[in-house]
């Protein structure tokens, strides 16, 4: 493929920000899905991205493992987008806190409860996991407030910061962590994942998947 981007991801991980993200964007990329936890499973990848985790995003000379950052970068990449919002424009902090809000806040808890109370529950910590998932809940309250005014988080449109929270909400409700999502958040998740670009992401990923079976 040479002169795309290659995304390597397991379907419905983290990475799915950057499958959305190039969705909404036009931008095409090598999508390669692996099985989960490719640490284990595909061992070999270990070779090109040495933390094991995915997203893993290669143009080029440049190697991404964040995929906040990835999502920013390919909605940008061939030049701005209305996914994103430049300096100088209406909520450009705004747009940079909430895309970093997402996977360093919000995320964060997610993913100490999935580690605590399901992958590694029989080692006794699943108590400590249950705490993380109010942690999370609670951490919901800053979307929330800002979600009471707004359809979309930033400059009254669709934004990179939107896939990057939203796919929380997401994980949220894949990972039964959705007994504490406020309504309001809900809605705002069904807004989102209505979007003909998320879809074609979710479905994209999904025949990755069960090519790996087949
Ligand atoms: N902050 C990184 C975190 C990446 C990450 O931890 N990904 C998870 C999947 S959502 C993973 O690869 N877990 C498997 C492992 O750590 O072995 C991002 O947002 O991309």
């Amino acid at each position: 493929m040479g002169d795309i981007p290659t995304l390597y991801t397991c379907a419905s991980s983290r990475g799915l920000r950057a499958t959305w993200a190039a969705e909404e964007a036009g931008v095409d990329i090598d999508l390669k899905i692996l099985p989960f936890p490719p640490r284990f499973l595909a061992p070999e990848y270990m070779d090109i991205n040495p933390l094991g985790t995915v997203p893993l995003l290669i143009d080029g000379a440049a190697r991404m493992t964040e995929s906040c950052a990835i999502a920013h970068y390919l909605a940008t990449k061939n030049g701005m987008t209305e996914l994103a919002i430049a300096p100088g424009e209406p909520d450009y902090a705004e747009y940079c806190d909430y895309t970093y809000h997402a996977d360093a806040t919000i995320t964060f808890p997610q993913t100490v409860y999935m580690r605590f109370a399901i992958f590694e529950k029989d080692k006794g910590w699943a108590e400590a996991g249950q705490a993380y998932a109010k942690w999370f809940y609670k951490r919901l309250v800053k979307v929330e407030e800002r979600l009471k005014t707004r359809e979309f988080l930033c400059a009254d449109r669709f934004t990179v910061a939107d896939i990057c929270v939203g796919y929380a909400l997401i994980l949220a409700k894949n990972v039964g962590l959705d007994e504490g999502v406020p309504d309001s958040l809900k809605a705002y998740r069904e807004r989102l994942t209505s979007r003909d670009a998320y879809q074609r992401a979710f479905d994209r990923e999904e025949a990755g998947r069960k090519a790996l079976k087949a």
